[in-house]
């Protein structure tokens, strides 16, 4: 594999900027290879925390004073950057969440529950993360709808024929995600998009580990829901977006009832208030909103295309790497990824070479990743998982094979 050693970005200047990066762990320089679990945050992200808790901490959209006005603008500014981010027609398109479980939970239980009849089909892929499994089981239980699933290659690649299998005038939804957490394959989602449209079904795509990576573009991709976390694109944890298309949020009903969330209530008749905040019951997450925005910030200026460059040239570095270690076994080898590579080694246990990383200051995901299906269909209880962000270096990845070949010498002698 050709490993390119160009990029645009200033990989050291960036570290600069996150002051969790500087720390040892267990004696050894952390190197932080977790970065699908989430990100670190950087400088900018943690000053505007700083800065809504001591100059204008109020609660939004409810007060007239100064302080509850200053709230309210940020808070609706990093509304107007997550639609440009997303490259949505509309800021009422554009609904705070805690995550993007909660994102596809709502969807579950308000499109979901209001549309489906008995006997409507969902279709979700192997790939998928718990989150965007049980909303869908739970909704299907409840209304007699059917799950069906898309299998993959043993690339980890969706079989796009089996999906125009799957497709029929019953499928009502279509959810998968742009890229799996696990495998880190990037599903052809406009395709995917298409084919479903054809068949009259909606499609929701779960962002979770393309925010930060991949270039988003709702409107090209004619998506009707696209879910993201903050927390995995260098935001703050308990912050996620749904953006969905304005004609199906308005007919959706509310998920949750309470403040903000109404026009008019009386104990006879209640009236619910306008999109997006006919979503957003009870005072939001506003701080960690606000931050969210210097993240965005961060992410555009970096580029999208720069970040996935060096990540992609990390990916193509880190896979040839690891191939010489004795006894690997890399699972997942689409060929389009993000930056997550997964494994396993023979005869070591996921969770031992997890620990033995950790001794050396190196910080892995190991287990299931919450997509115990997937490791299913590859017939594992789990993996090793090293995930990399824009502030990764091959330094670091060395650092990972080092230590993989002691922990095969010591483990295996
Ligand atoms: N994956 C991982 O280590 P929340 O927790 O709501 O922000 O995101 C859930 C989620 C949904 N879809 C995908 C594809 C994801 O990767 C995740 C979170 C983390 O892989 C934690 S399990």
């Amino acid at each position: 594999m050709k490993v390119s050693a160009i990029t645009h970005l200033d990989i050291q200047k960036i570290r600069s900027e996150f002051p969790v990066l500087d720390q040892q762990v267990n004696g050894k320089p952390l190197v932080y290879l977790d970065n699908a679990a989430t990100s670190q945050k950087p400088k900018r992200v943690i000053a505007k925390l700083k800065e809504y808790y001591e100059g204008y901490n109020a609660n939004i959209h409810r007060g007239i004073h100064t302080l509850a006005e200053t709230a309210t603008k940020a808070y609706e500014a990093t509304r107007e950057s997550v639609r440009d981010f997303l490259g949505a027609a509309h800021v009422e398109e554009i609904i705070f969440t805690r995550g993007v479980t909660e994102s596809i939970n709502l969807v579950a239980a308000t499109y979901g529950r209001s549309f489906l009849q008995k006997g409507d089909e969902i279709i979700i892929g192997t790939l998928e993360h718990h989150s965007n499994i049980v909303p869908w089981q739970m909704v299907c239980e409840e209304k007699e709808a059917v799950l069906k699933v898309i299998p993959v290659n043993d690339r980890g690649e969706l079989d796009l024929k089996e999906y125009k299998q799957l497709l029929s005038s019953k499928t009502k939804i279509v959810a998968t995600n742009h890229a799996s957490n696990s495998l880190g394959t990037i599903n052809p989602i406009k395709e995917i998009i298409e084919l479903a449209h054809a068949q009259g079904a909606v499609v929701l795509i779960d962002g979770a580990q393309s925010a930060a990576h991949l270039p988003i573009d709702v409107k090209a991709l004619d998506a009707d829901f696209y879910c993201i976390s903050s927390h995995k694109m260098y935001g703050p944890t308990g912050v996620g977006v749904l953006y969905g298309k304005k004609e199906l949020l308005e007919k959706m009903p509310p998920y949750m009832g309470g403040g903000e969330m109404i026009k008019d209530v009386s104990f006879t008749k209640t009236t619910y208030n306008d999109l997006p905040y006919k979503f957003e019951a009870g005072t939001p997450n506003i701080a960690d909103v606000v931050a969210f925005n210097e993240a965005i910030a961060f992410v555009n200026e970096l580029g999208k295309e720069n970040i996935h460059q060096h990540e992609s040239e990390l990916l193509a570095y880190a896979t040839d790497k690891l191939s010489t270690i004795p006894g690997i076994t890399l699972i997942g080898t689409a060929h389009h990824k993000v930056s997550v590579l997964s494994f396993i080694i023979e005869g070591i246990h996921h969770f031992d070479i997890g620990q033995m990383l950790d001794a050396r200051g190196i910080a892995v995901r190991t287990g299931h990743h919450c997509t115990q299906p997937l490791m299913e269909r590859f017939g594992i209880e789990g993996t090793v998982r090293a995930s990399f962000a824009v502030y990764n270096t091959k330094e670091e990845i060395d650092s990972l094979v080092e230590g993989l070949k002691r922990v095969v010498n010591f483990l295996k002698q």
